[in-house]
């Protein structure tokens, strides 16, 4: 074992940094930081990769704080021949997160998939008792898998789901944007929107939603779309353009967190990503540091290591699953057991739905696999406002339809419980059936005045709300953390991440709102806890 030449080479660094005057120009409050104690210490630790995880490593970074993340899954690095992930139309072994068959929603292949061998892939199903949660894994954490759809909720929804505590206007003046030009998220292009036959189901889409009076909304979206172009020209191989969105995407063309935020973390020279190390618990050591144990593991999904890392500022970026999940177990073993009551509650699944509309008079054609680009505001729906995201259904053939996923402000909140016969948490989740009724009142209008019927397609045969790709809350501000994601009664650790959220991002899909309380939270954090 290498550990105490990695804690030597640690100590070098910091010592090397700190003599630089890069240290002590962050003003830590304690200039004598005890760190030669410790194995495999760094003076700030990130659990995730994620867009928590990398909003916060960024900030420290450039503040000069030697930072670690830790990620359970791969590095993944785009190659020239664009075959890094896998395809959505072949699922192979790269797509999921240790399953031995495609995890798609929609999965059109189910009873005849192709089958593999369990693997460090992209993406996690995680089945509770009446809730499936979708999550990525990977460096770069839910970004490798997501649409790239970067929305702001609206204030008045905001307002209904958020403490006042929040302030929104300073998110929506100073963080959403900053988080925004960071990714280098915009809307669609003109040419692409009203021209291209690869966005003609967009069209049928917003003229649908008009057609029942809905407002369109063209979001911002993180993908780059001159090498959409450039995939729709022939000039490299269609990647974006095929839909495989929810793996990977192989041209580059999606604008994850590995594009933006992580690599300019690295930049600066304090952040060391680690992937492949999968946190099991962590505890609280002497004088409120923290030790982190950790496994190692192989893409097969063997332990190749035990170890320990120690931090002085613990960040939780693990995700609403993840990071809810290691704060209960180490709660449960006596690690943090002053954590309150309140960790594990409060948890909701953004008020998800996924639909589609089928037999519709028009055809949508063969090519609905590109980013979606637009969504219908139904806030004058009767039993929840709702947002309409289009999405895209890579079946290669005209079906006649389309799919969306829908938003609801759903009250609705589950429980998780640490399981000691398994070391993990189970949800209690009871369905009240507000997103799926809410949705199916908006596809009735919609069907009323355009024609098509609701569901009825083979793959998805009625709308879905009891699968989420937005998990939200766990350890929710204001309960388990105050409102920046400090953790009541644990100095120095703080959750960044989607289980800050009190279970809904108010009808907007969560990234944004993540990212955005990140930048706001990493700075507070930053001025009032790391620097004098
Ligand atoms: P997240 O991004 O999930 O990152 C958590 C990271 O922690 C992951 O890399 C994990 O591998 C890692 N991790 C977990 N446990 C451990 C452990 N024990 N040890 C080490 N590492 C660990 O967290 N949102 C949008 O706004 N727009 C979209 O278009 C959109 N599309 C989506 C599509 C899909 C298929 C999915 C699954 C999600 C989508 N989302 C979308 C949701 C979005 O990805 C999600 O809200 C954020 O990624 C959550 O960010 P967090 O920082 O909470």
């Amino acid at each position: 074992m290498s550990h105490k030449n990695f804690s030597r080479r640690n100590f070098i660094k910091t010592t090397a940094l700190a003599s630089a005057g890069l240290i002590l120009a962050t003003g830590c409050k304690d200039k004598n930081d005890p760190y030669k104690r410790f194995d495999n210490y760094s003076e700030a630790l990130i659990i995730g990769t994620g867009f928590g995880g990398a909003v916060t490593a960024l900030r420290l970074g450039q503040a000069g704080v030697q930072t670690t993340m830790l990620e359970r899954g791969q590095r993944w690095v785009l190659t020239p021949e664009g075959n890094t992930f896998s395809s959505l139309a072949l699922p192979d072994k790269r797509s999921a997160w240790f399953e031995t068959e495609s995890i798609a929603p929609f999965n059109p292949f189910v009873g005849v998939s192709p089958t593999f061998e369990p693997y460090a892939g992209v993406l996690e199903r995680v089945r509770y008792n009446g809730m499936d949660v979708y999550t990525g894994a990977g460096v770069g954490g839910g970004s490798l898998v997501y649409g790239g759809i970067t929305i702001a909720p609206e204030e008045p929804l905001f307002t209904q789901v958020f403490p006042t505590e929040v302030n929104y206007n300073e998110l929506a003046s100073i963080y959403f944007p900053r988080v925004i030009q960071m990714l280098g998220a915009n809307p669609i292009p003109d040419d692409l929107l009203n021209d291209s036959e690869y966005f003609n189901f967009v069209r049928i889409h917003v003229e649908h939603a008009q057609n029942v009076g809905l407002p369109i909304h063209y979001f911002d979206s993180a993908y780059d779309w001159d090498i959409i172009k450039q995939e729709i020209a022939g000039t490299i191989p269609p990647s974006a353009i095929n839909g495989d969105i929810l793996y990977g995407v192989n041209s580059g063309a999606k604008k994850s967190l590995d594009q933006s935020y992580l690599p300019q973390a690295e930049a600066t020279g304090n952040v060391t990503i680690k992937p492949l190390h999968q946190v099991r618990d962590i505890e609280q050591v002497e004088d409120g540091y923290y030790k982190i144990n950790v496994e190692t593991i192989d893409v097969d999904g063997n332990i190749t290591s035990e170890i320990a890392f120690h931090c002085r500022y613990l960040f939780m970026g693990a995700g609403s699953l993840g990071t809810t999940r290691l704060l209960m177990r180490s709660k449960a073993k006596g690690y943090l057991s002053n954590i309150n009551d309140t960790l594990g509650a409060g948890w909701g699944s953004n008020g998800a739905t996924m639909a589609t509309r089928a037999q519709l008079p028009v055809n949508t054609g063969d090519k609905q696999s590109s980013p979606s680009s637009s969504a219908a505001y139904d806030f004058g729906n009767s039993i929840s406002p709702t947002v309409l995201d289009m999405a895209n259904y890579p079946l290669g053939f005209e079906c006649n339809c389309l799919i969306y996923l829908g938003l609801t402000l759903d009250p609705n909140r589950g429980q998780f419980n640490y399981n000691p016969s398994t070391d993990d948490i189970d949800l209690q989740w009871v369905n009240n059936g507000i997103p799926k009724n809410a949705m199916d009142d908006l596809l009735e209008r919609m069907n009323v005045a355009n024609g098509g019927v609701s569901g009825n397609i083979f793959t998805l045969p009625e709308t879905k709300d009891d699968l989420t790709y937005h998990p939200l809350g766990g350890a929710v501000m204001g309960e388990t953390c105050d409102y920046v994601g400090r953790v009541k009664g644990y100095p120095n650790l703080y959750v960044m991440d989607g289980a800050l959220i009190p279970g809904s991002t108010a009808c907007a899909n969560p990234s944004l709102t993540i990212a955005g309380l990140a930048e706001k939270n990493i700075e507070t954090i930053l001025a009032e806890d790391i620097i004098a």
